[in-house]
């Protein structure tokens, strides 16, 4: 390694003196890794150093090197060691095919980024961004040289390991141990990088976040003339109780749904269900859920992510007759054969969860476009319930693209009786009446095998300026899941105190 930053130093790759950065900083080093092309016998030695790093990490995943200067890299090492690349388009082609990447994958495989130099990280997360678009699963990346200056943690963040072959540390030691810089050199540039550590900057797609969303505490959005009555009582529901946490309660039976409810009630703002997972669904588990979220002062949100035409969603979504019988409703008693009691919770004939009898939140998507969400409201705003639209999936490969996500957006405008928000694991609007919802969430950033992926709270709800994180496996694999709702609430409250302006921070 030492000869190498030596051979680096030689090509001019790295420069020290005064230089005037694409940020428009002065900085007194420069790293500039596109001249080894000029050096074949360097190119080979920095690609099989990366090689080295990388091997054992990722020992069958396809390479993509980040464009432009780590393209050639990749493709030694590709080439040298027989393992099949990925090249990502900067640009969309105008002719032909649009893709933005080419070279043969699946759904589902996994590539490594390959990058020379990084500072951010944006550039290793805008080709990771590609490749998840993609449906690759993407969990580390090789780069020769860490800058140090917050790429490591930000990649973490987003799930992403970095495994550098040196660092800015490392090499000004090598080349004062050399005699190729001086003690004044070697400061000046640990200076300049400690005093220039970049934060982590919102993802690429997201608005960046200004002073509406996120200097402004849940209570004082609540207030917003702007703000659903849902998205108030929210809102307040999660000051008075200092939690921004939703336990996304996961299980198999109605027992184990109550007894977690039971257990993270006085942690959570949300409690998120998937009762049609449930093995033995009652009628009468609505009201018993209803009891606990009432005396722990929790709402109750069923996960349905209604994506049908508008008639068969307003089916799947309305369940009880709340004893106002209907013409429809006694078609409905007929079919399901001698329902006489009009007045039951969850009348099984509106479908036998009666999901708007008791969820006061329910997901939706939008690509069946404003009529599912017109029938959804029909039912939903006179009982008023609120509904969340998908904009952006956590799941590795998601659809949910910048056009889609926007039109998302554009459809919450023309409903906001009834969409108090968005589920997205990034803002993607800067109206801080509406809310961000964001699954993914565990303490330790990663994956699961099925494209789930995680960020911390702190990456969602500090970095990104999400409202509410979704949380499951991280608190119901615990052995003690109070505890550990205990610990995902203070570290979601902590992240949202974070990012407050001082003067409202608690
Ligand atoms: P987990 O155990 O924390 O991975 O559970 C996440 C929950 O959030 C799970 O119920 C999913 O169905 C839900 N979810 C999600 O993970 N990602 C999404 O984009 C949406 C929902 Br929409």
């Amino acid at each position: 390694m030492e000869d190498l930053v030596e051979a680096l130093f030689e090509a001019e790759a790295v420069k020290f003196g005064s230089f005037t950065l694409k940020s428009g900083l002065a900085s007194p080093v420069y790293f500039d890794l596109r001249v080894i092309v000029s050096h074949p016998r360097l190119m080979l030695q920095v690609s099989e150093r990366l090689w080295d790093v990388g091997r054992s990490v990722c020992p069958s995943a396809l390479l993509c090197g980040v464009p432009y200067t780590a393209l050639p890299i990749a493709t030694l090492m590709a080439t040298a060691h027989e393992r099949p690349m990925l090249m990502r388009r900067k640009e969309a082609k105008q002719y032909g095919t649009a893709r933005m990447l080419e070279g043969a994958f699946a759904a589902g495989d996994v590539c490594v980024v390959v990058e020379d130099v990084v500072t951010s990280g944006s550039s290793v997360l805008e080709t990771a961004d590609v490749l998840r678009q993609h449906g690759l699963q993407v969990r580390d990346a090789l780069v020769l040289l860490d800058r140090e200056q917050g790429g490591r943690e930000t990649l973490a963040g987003a799930g992403i390991t970095l495994h550098s072959v040196c660092t800015v540390s490392r090499l000004m030691q090598v080349l004062l141990d050399r005699g190729r810089v001086d003690q004044a050199t070697v400061d000046s540039v640990s200076a300049f990088i400690s005093q220039n550590r970049a934060t982590s900057p919102p993802p690429a797609s997201s608005p960046s976040l200004g002073p509406g969303e996120v200097a402004q505490s849940y209570g004082q959005r609540a207030r917003l003339p702007s703000t659903s009555a849902v998205a108030s009582r929210l809102l307040l529901l999660m000051e008075e109780k200092r939690s921004n946490l939703c336990v996304s309660a996961d299980v198999r039976t109605a027992a184990e749904l109550l007894a977690v409810a039971r257990a993270v009630g006085p942690h959570v703002c949300l409690l998120k269900t998937h009762v049609d997972a449930l093995d033995d669904f009652t009628a009468d588990l609505p009201e018993r859920l209803a009891e606990l979220a009432r005396s722990h002062r929790f709402l109750l949100f069923e996960d349905r992510k209604f994506a049908d035409i508008g008639h068969t969603a307003r089916r799947q979504y309305q369940g009880t007759c709340g004893g106002g019988c209907t013409a429809a409703c006694d078609v409905r008693r007929l079919l399901c054969g001698g329902f006489s009691e009009c007045g039951v919770w969850a009348c099984t004939a509106g479908g036998v969860f009666g999901i708007a009898s008791w969820a006061d939140l329910v997901t939706a998507h939008a690509v069946a476009g404003p009529g599912g969400l017109e029938a959804l409201a029909g039912v939903g705003v006179p009982l008023g319930r609120g509904c969340l639209l998908i904009a952006k999936m956590s799941s590795q490969g998601a659809l949910t693209t910048q056009g889609y996500t926007q039109a998302t957006v554009a459809m919450a405008e023309a409903r906001r009786d009834f969409v108090l928000g968005f589920i997205s694991t990034e803002r993607v609007t800067h109206d801080p009446s509406l809310l961000h919802v964001t699954p993914g969430v565990k303490l330790q950033p990663g994956g699961d095998d099925l494209g789930q992926q995680y960020l911390t709270p702190e990456e969602v709800v500090g970095r990104r300026g999400c409202d509410v994180m979704v949380v499951g496996r991280g608190v119901l694999e615990a052995t003690d899941v109070t505890a550990a709702a205990r610990l995902y609430q203070q570290a979601g409250w902590d992240a949202y105190c974070g990012r407050l302006q001082p003067a409202t921070a608690s």
